[in-house]
């Protein structure tokens, strides 16, 4: 342990996640689902959606609020559609039990939708999107969350945070990957600021009076506002009726209340596409990827980076020299292991 941060190899961030979950009464499938995702997250340096989300789902296991060996049900829908009733468990097996049936659905007829039920969601939307264009295939993901964001001109909570993510496969490289919350920033990011004392930029949250906060608590307990106004307020209601309102499933705000006050994960639906490039491509799926190239080369040759950038350049960091958590953080998460 060196100052105040403590370097992990990933074999490490991925038995300890697993050992804290399965202390706490989590089934052994799910674990491993979940700390494979929480060490990416990490490995990326994707700091609010790695380590630190054990704390909340321990809380979420503890006030009983998931259940904790859900066993997936897949349905299929249609020729081009598959539903997964993750049955209130976490939402990861759940994906990846469906994406085999998105992917060979997309193969067959170009486009394949995923329709995720009753799971709880804490997880970054990239691996997901991730998964898919390994498999050669464009990927889409969205999820709602709690409804912490007020509308674009409103000051009262409707929206969750809302992450939309996309991948698009490329050869001899990693994806094109973006995934961002609607909200100005995802919450996660907000609760690490409370918790190292950080001032928050504004144009983040506004405080419980609806006035702008450089506050983190004042924004926890306030209200978070959406990205590039109206329309990340648009964006952001689409993917509640995506996600919500057309599968079947709850919105953020029934999440919310659902939650009744615990602090849990969000529960709801998350949607999922698929689109083939050799069966949408008319034939020339090649060009395709030319034209997309072009345009990879025309941004990043003057200098602007590709969204993931950061992210893969960090997971070779990791991957050489394992991760670095801070102290404070390390020190959380082994005092779940104890009951
Ligand atoms: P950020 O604002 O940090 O990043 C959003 C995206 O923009 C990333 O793909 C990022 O790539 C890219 N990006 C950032 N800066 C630049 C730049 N200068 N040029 C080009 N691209 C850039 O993310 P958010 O705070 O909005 O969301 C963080 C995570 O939280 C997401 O993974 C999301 O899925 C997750 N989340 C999950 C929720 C859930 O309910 N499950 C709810 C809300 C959020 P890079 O990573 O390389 O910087
Ligand atoms: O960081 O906004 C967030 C979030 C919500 C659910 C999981 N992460």
């Amino acid at each position: 342990m060196a100052g105040e941060s403590v370097t992990l190899t990933l074999d490490a961030v991925h038995s300890l996640s697993v050992e804290v979950l399965t202390v706490n009464g989590m089934a052994s499938d799910h674990a491993h689902a979940i700390a494979k995702v929480i060490t990416a997250g990490q490995r990326d340096e994707c700091d609010s959606h790695g380590l630190y989300r054990l704390i909340v789902c321990v809380r979420t296991l503890r006030e009983g609020k998931v259940v904790p060996d859900a066993q997936p049900v897949i349905e299929d829908i249609s020729a081009a559609a598959t539903r997964v009733d993750a049955k209130f468990g976490y939402s990861q097996l759940a994906f990846e039990m469906g994406k085999v049936s998105l992917c060979e659905k997309a193969r067959q007829l170009g486009v394949s939708v995923l329709a995720i039920n009753n799971c709880f969601h804490f997880s970054a939307l990239w691996p997901e999107v991730e998964a898919i264009a390994e498999e050669g295939l464009v990927g889409l993901a969205l999820t709602p969350s709690h409804s912490w964001v007020a509308p674009a001109g409103g000051t009262r909570p409707v929206f969750g945070t809302n992450p939309i993510a996309f991948a698009w496969p490329r050869s001899g490289s990693h994806p094109f990957v973006f995934d961002f919350a609607t909200s100005a920033i995802a919450r996660g990011d907000i609760e690490l600021h409370r918790r190292s004392g950080a001032k928050i930029p504004l144009g983040w949250a506004l405080d419980g009076d609806g006035n702008p906060t450089e506050d983190a608590e004042k924004a926890i307990n306030g209200t978070m506002l959406t990205f590039g106004g109206h329309k990340g307020s648009a964006l952001s209601a689409m993917i509640e009726l995506l996600g919500g309102a057309l599968i079947g499933d709850m919105l953020s705000m029934e999440s919310q209340r659902f939650d009744g006050g615990v602090g849990a994960t969000p529960c709801h639906g998350e949607l999922i596409l698929a689109f083939d490039p050799k069966m949408l491509g008319g034939g020339n799926a090649e060009l395709g990827q030319q034209r997309a190239e072009e345009m990879f080369g025309a941004i990043t040759g003057q200098g602007a980076r590709l969204p993931s950038q950061r992210r893969f350049d960090a997971r070779e960091r990791s991957i050489r020299n394992g991760v670095v958590v801070p102290v404070p953080l390390y020190q959380d998460v082994l005092k779940l292991l104890e009951r």
